[in-house]
């Protein structure tokens, strides 16, 4: 299937600002961090008696839980094992190319020290630290492009929020007012206090006309032009697109766009959620997402204590350690030039195939279709090692050694000259 036979809803144009500063390095990072860190990190998918099993950080909705006492666990928040340094190294070495952390969710509550509100990390509970100005400052230093995440509508605190009926009835909302007292005047704190920001990843748009969200962006573009808004500003008025969570596009997708997961079940830390994607799942994962053009950004949800769990440092890291070895086939690559084989899938980059194979193909003979082109060369990446291939109009066909590198995700690098179609 080529992208001209899928309906609009996968090829419409990602984002309408194709000439943003901010474009180039987006589309060139291709891994992305996301981490939701909140009050409901704390509660661990936990609300009195019941637990609850994924959307941690929905909890308080789940819940149905009262604003006041859902508040009152600011006043135990207290993540002292939180270490920005920690965060942004385990973030190098799983070789994410961005970074992007929850300022303020659902929930409401601000994990950053906001003059808006009381009802932050800073002003209402015992930490009484801004942990976003640590965390910004030690992605700069490690040159990770920072973002934040902004919940612009829903916020289940405010009773003129978007989302909370159970204790504010929606008839008495005024949204407008939510978004003059509360989200505007912190998306502006965030976009002049905390550096040159890659990037804000709004969620959930509602209760604005196109004009209005239109004007909203005019003034928050102003504090910082480079920045890009991601497309869930609303109103198609982003500057790139984001898929549906844990959505993929079935075919190739031209422009700027972002897949997005978690990496178990939850966005928000769950106490009781194990079912982390394995180190090989993840690999596979973000070459899929790679092979139509896009970026992968995946989700850790740290505890109340501010740790991540061991299962996502330690399989972050071995993802790492595949990219040490195969990044060349990731970074800065666009979307393979053949739809995806039985074998696996392709990226490429001019006058390169990349060649990702997920499981070894009958005979070890390696089919690669539709090359109309001069195949100069291929190669294992980090192997010197030249394996031997035949040309033909139909397909080049390349013999594979008896055992592959890395059973998960091994790359060969085809060189060519001449025009691909
Ligand atoms: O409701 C949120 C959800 O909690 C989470 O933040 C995801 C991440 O993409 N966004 C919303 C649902 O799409």
């Amino acid at each position: 299937v080529q992208a001209q036979d899928m309906p609009d809803m996968w090829t419409k144009a990602a984002g309408n600002n194709t000439t943003h500063p901010g474009l180039k390095w987006f589309r060139d990072a291709k891994f992305g961090l996301f981490i939701h860190w909140g009050l409901y990190s704390k509660l661990g998918g936990r609300w009195k008696d019941s637990s609850y099993y994924g959307s941690g950080e929905w909890l308080m909705n789940r819940a149905k839980a009262p604003a006041g006492e859902y508040a009152a666990v600011a006043k135990t928040f207290n993540p002292q094992g939180f270490n920005a340094e920690e965060w942004a190294q385990t973030a190098r070495d799983a070789g994410v190319r961005y970074l992007v952390i929850t300022a303020k969710h659902h929930e409401g509550f601000s994990m950053y020290d906001s003059k808006v509100t009381d009802f932050d990390i800073v002003d209402a509970s015992p930490y009484g630290k801004d942990p976003m100005k640590a965390l910004s400052r030690a992605c700069r230093e490690k040159g990770i492009p920072f973002g934040f995440y902004y919940s612009q509508f829903l916020d289940w605190h405010e009773p003129d929020g978007g989302g909370n009926t159970w204790d504010f009835p929606k008839d008495k909302k005024d949204y407008q007012q939510y978004y003059r007292s509360k989200s505007v005047p912190q998306l502006k704190e965030l976009l002049t206090n905390y550096g040159p920001l890659g990037l804000v990843w709004f969620d959930m748009p509602g209760g604005l006309t196109p004009e209005q969200t239109r004007q909203m962006i005019d003034s928050l573009r102003i504090l910082q032009p480079s920045c890009l808004f991601s497309s869930r500003v609303g109103h198609n008025l982003g500057d790139y697109r984001d898929f549906g969570d844990s959505e993929v596009p079935p075919v190739p997708i031209p422009g700027a766009w972002e897949s997005i997961y978690t990496h178990n079940d939850s966005w928000g830390y769950i106490e009781h959620d194990l079912n982390f994607k394995s180190p090989g799942e993840i690999i596979r994962l973000l070459s899929n997402v790679a092979s139509k053009g896009g970026n992968l950004m995946l989700n850790v949800g740290p505890d109340g204590n501010g740790k991540w769990p061991a299962y996502s440092i330690a399989y972050l890291k071995a993802t790492g350690r595949w990219l040490d070895i195969y990044g060349e086939s990731i970074y800065g690559t666009t979307y393979g030039l053949i739809p995806a084989q039985p074998w696996g899938v392709t990226t490429s980059k001019p006058g390169k195939l990349y060649l990702h194979v997920w499981e070894m193909p009958t005979g070890r003979q390696l089919r690669v279709p539709g090359i109309n082109a001069r195949v100069k060369s291929v190669k294992i990446l980090g192997s010197r090692q030249p394996l031997t291939w035949k040309q033909s109009t139909a397909a080049t066909t390349i013999q594979l050694p008896v055992t592959l590198p890395d059973t998960r995700n091994t790359v060969l690098v085809m060189e060519y000259s001449g025009t691909q179609q």
